[in-house]
């Protein structure tokens, strides 16, 4: 009996992916450095039973309708806006994400980045690894408190909750702000829901852990940014389009906010010369928030399996459709 055929846009480790191959045919996708190219996957994905995908493909209703073997489409993230879920759900093919398994890494980076833009470690590490460190001085590399200022969440999802935890134990005022109370959290954590005006108005720290919508795009803006503390800092670990780039530039060199920590950004990836990168103020990371080895590992674990049990006639464990 021939096996269901799986396409990967990425080369995973032989590892992972080995064990899968007993029941599905699969070929990787084996470039290190270049994504696969849109005529290939389309190529692929009309002799597909399964497509594995990264946030970087767009699966969109055209490759879908053309598609018509294909019965899933399994995302490694626990995001999906690079997938038409709308025509994925009227042409039969499953969906499926990542969550829980990148939670608290994406959490340890959320933090890590909050803490990093806070206390300029990018800055000072590059001042002494460029021979600049020649004298003490009181105010050399100082930046803002983190313990007990306040941060603000918009995102009460599962990271949301993670980065709320890490913030209570540093001993922070948590404002958070969701479309749906939580008030679970808010009995677990002691952390308090406001307006998105109150919370862009008061926190010290504005965390987006926004997923991409319609509703969500550019959502920090101009008018956003002015209305942020001077001393706000701005962290973006969700999707680059929730902010725009411009605006967030102007705040921060007109001094209507103070920095920003952005792990994503509008088109990915940026290159050395993006007007961000200029700025002291800025941390700039390579869209890394799930990238630990383990996580990565759970993740690609995850995705295989979801195929796999698709392609079997069974229930994946976290469809989105
Ligand atoms: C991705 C992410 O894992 O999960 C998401 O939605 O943004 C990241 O954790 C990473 O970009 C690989 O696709």
């Amino acid at each position: 009996m021939t096996k269901p055929y799986l396409f990967i846009t990425r080369k995973l480790p032989d590892e992972v992916v080995d064990p899968f191959r007993e029941h599905l045919d699969i070929t990787m996708w084996d470039s290190k450095e270049e994504a696969v190219k849109p005529e290939r996957l389309l190529k692929e994905a009309k002799q597909a039973d399964g497509l594995l995908t990264m946030l970087s493909d767009s699966i969109h209703e055209d490759v879908l309708r053309q598609a018509e073997n294909l019965k899933v489409v399994a995302n490694l993230a626990v995001g999906f806006d690079n997938i038409d879920i709308e025509a994925a759900k009227k042409h039969n093919i499953t969906v499926t994400n990542t969550p829980d398994v990148l939670t608290e890494t994406t959490a340890d980076l959320t933090f890590g980045l909050l803490m990093a833009t806070a206390r300029r470690m990018m800055e000072a590490a590059a001042f002494v690894k460029e021979g600049e460190w020649k004298h003490w001085s009181p105010l050399l590399m100082a930046g803002s408190d983190i313990h007990h200022k306040t941060i603000g969440i918009v995102g009460m999802g599962r990271i949301g909750e993670a980065v709320a935890k890490r913030a209570r134990g540093f001993d922070m005022n948590v404002l958070y702000y969701n479309r749906t109370r939580k008030q679970e959290v808010e009995d677990k954590l002691g952390v308090e829901y406001v307006s998105f005006d109150h919370l862009i108005n008061k926190a010290d720290f504005v965390v987006s852990l926004v997923p991409l919508t319609e509703e969500t795009e550019k959502l920090f803006n101009e008018v956003v940014f002015n209305k942020m503390k001077r001393e706000a800092i701005f962290i973006n670990v969700s999707r680059g389009k929730v902010m725009d780039e411009k605006a967030l530039f102007h705040a921060i060199t007109s001094g209507e906010i103070k920095g920003a920590g952005l792990d994503v950004f509008e088109e990915e990836p940026i290159s050395a010369t993006h007007p961000l990168l200029s700025l002291n103020e800025v941390v700039c990371l390579p869209h890394i928030g799930s990238a630990s080895r383990e996580t990565r590992y759970n993740m690609m674990k995850l995705s295989l399996d979801n195929v796999l049990n698709v392609l079997q006639g069974k229930d994946p464990s976290t469809p989105v459709n």
